[in-house]
């Protein structure tokens, strides 16, 4: 398909050129019809829905398979202002208070190294952090090219088998110490499903 996709854009524009020589100086336009014959796929998707350490539903994300990764968008409300750590960690599990249920961060090799900003790290749920205002409210997007939905170019599959979640912690990250940069206890948690919510 993608050795295809040239050829059919050239075999559109040299149609176009032969039917209206006005158009021979616009190839570029008739591109798109080419590629309009045959759509991709529909990228996989999940959400998530947060809840804090009572219960109670603290915000929501959703996640896209992008062609070489992960977009993640995330909408929170009433925790506490400032920055946040966010990560994907191992398990489809977010059991109150503390959400150890969730395991550790998601890593695609033995012995779990952390942090984005660390040479020798090995997890791929590392995140940036989240950043909350003042009011308790925090939205944000965020891109992973280290992880998949289900398992694209050997990327960690976020809806494995025991699933992942996604959790928000008290702290900021500093992307460098062990085990999970500083960020201190896990704020919010919530699972990640497959699907468009
Ligand atoms: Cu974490």
């Amino acid at each position: 398909m993608r050795r295809l996709a040239p050829t059919l854009a050239l075999l559109a524009a040299g149609v176009a050129m032969a039917a209206s020589p006005a158009l021979a100086g616009a190839p570029a336009a008739a591109a798109p019809m080419a590629m309009s014959a045959s759509p991709p796929p529909p990228a996989a998707r999940a959400t998530v829905d947060l809840k804090d350490a009572t219960g109670a539903s603290i915000g929501a994300a959703t996640l896209v398979d992008a062609p070489h990764g992960v977009l993640l968008r995330v909408t929170v409300k009433g925790l506490a202002p400032g920055w946040h750590g966010l990560h994907f960690h191992e398990k489809g599990l977010c059991t109150a208070p503390d959400f150890k249920s969730a395991g550790g961060h998601v890593h695609g090799a033995a012995g779990a190294v952390h942090g984005l900003l660390n040479p020798a790290a090995t997890e791929t749920g590392d995140l940036p952090n989240l950043y909350v205002a003042a009011d308790g409210a925090g939205a944000a997007e965020f891109y992973s090219a280290l992880v998949s939905l289900k398992g694209a170019e050997g990327r960690p599959a976020l809806l494995d088998t025991d699933g992942s979640a996604l959790v928000i912690h008290a702290n900021p990250d500093d992307h460098v110490s062990q085990p999970i940069g500083g960020a201190g206890p896990r704020a919010a948690c919530g699972v990640i499903t497959a699907g468009q919510g």
